[in-house]
């Protein structure tokens, strides 16, 4: 941590959503490689634009063409990833958008400091913001079998190493506040199962 810096205080959050007509929050999907975790926050992000909701959705691919283009997939450097990932849906969040991101964040305790990040973020008589974890429950093997990248069977052939599901971890959810399941339920099924989530918690109207 650099020495010398000093916090800032600017517009509270409750300022910046009176002004945006809306209230930012995170979405935070996390399941398998090909479980569907991209393809539903997709659609999540369409239904909220087409509602006039500011959301922006943060994907594990494309984030790794910039902002994490140093990190691989080593324990140490998804951590890194999650780490860097939890901060900017926060600042999404913090703006009055709705950050969703779809990451495999396999690991617990970084799926855990996200939300900390969060729920600590209440200050100057804000609110924390919502943090909301939708575990993509699937079996390995239908990921597997889905298989759009043709991931699973180079990590089989031994062409990747780490691998999630594979040759690393992936550490499901204990206490998810949403879980769904894209081999049972269609991916507009997904979204009505998040959205209505969402109304009940008053989130979205
Ligand atoms: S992580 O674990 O959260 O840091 O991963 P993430 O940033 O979401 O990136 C996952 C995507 O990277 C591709 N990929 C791999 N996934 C898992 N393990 C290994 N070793 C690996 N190598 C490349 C893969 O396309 C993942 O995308 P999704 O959309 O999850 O299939």
């Amino acid at each position: 941590m650099a020495t010398n810096i000093t916090w800032h205080d600017g517009l509270t959050r409750r300022e910046r959503n009176e002004a945006r007509g809306q209230k930012g929050y995170t979405i935070w999907f996390t399941g398998l490689s090909a479980s569907g975790k991209s393809t539903v926050a997709t659609a999540l992000e369409q239904h909220l634009l087409h509602l006039g909701v500011a959301a922006y959705r943060l994907d594990g691919d494309n984030v790794r063409f910039g902002l994490n283009k140093d990190l691989g997939f080593s324990e140490k450097d998804r951590n890194e990833n999650i780490r860097r990932i939890a901060e900017v849906a926060k600042l999404f969040a913090d703006s009055s958008t709705v950050a969703l991101t779809s990451f495999i964040s396999p690991y617990r305790a970084d799926r855990e400091l996200a939300r900390e990040l969060h729920a600590k973020s209440g200050q100057n008589g804000d609110d924390a913001l919502e943090f909301i974890e939708v575990y993509v429950d699937i079996p390995i093997e239908v990921a597997e079998q889905r298989d759009p990248k043709g991931l699973y069977k180079k990590a089989r052939a031994g062409e990747i190493k780490e691998f999630t599901g594979i040759s690393a971890p992936y550490e499901a959810p204990e206490k998810p506040e949403i879980t769904i399941k894209t081999h049972e339920s269609s991916v507009e099924e997904c979204v009505a199962q998040i959205v209505t989530y969402l109304q009940g918690k008053g989130l979205l109207a």
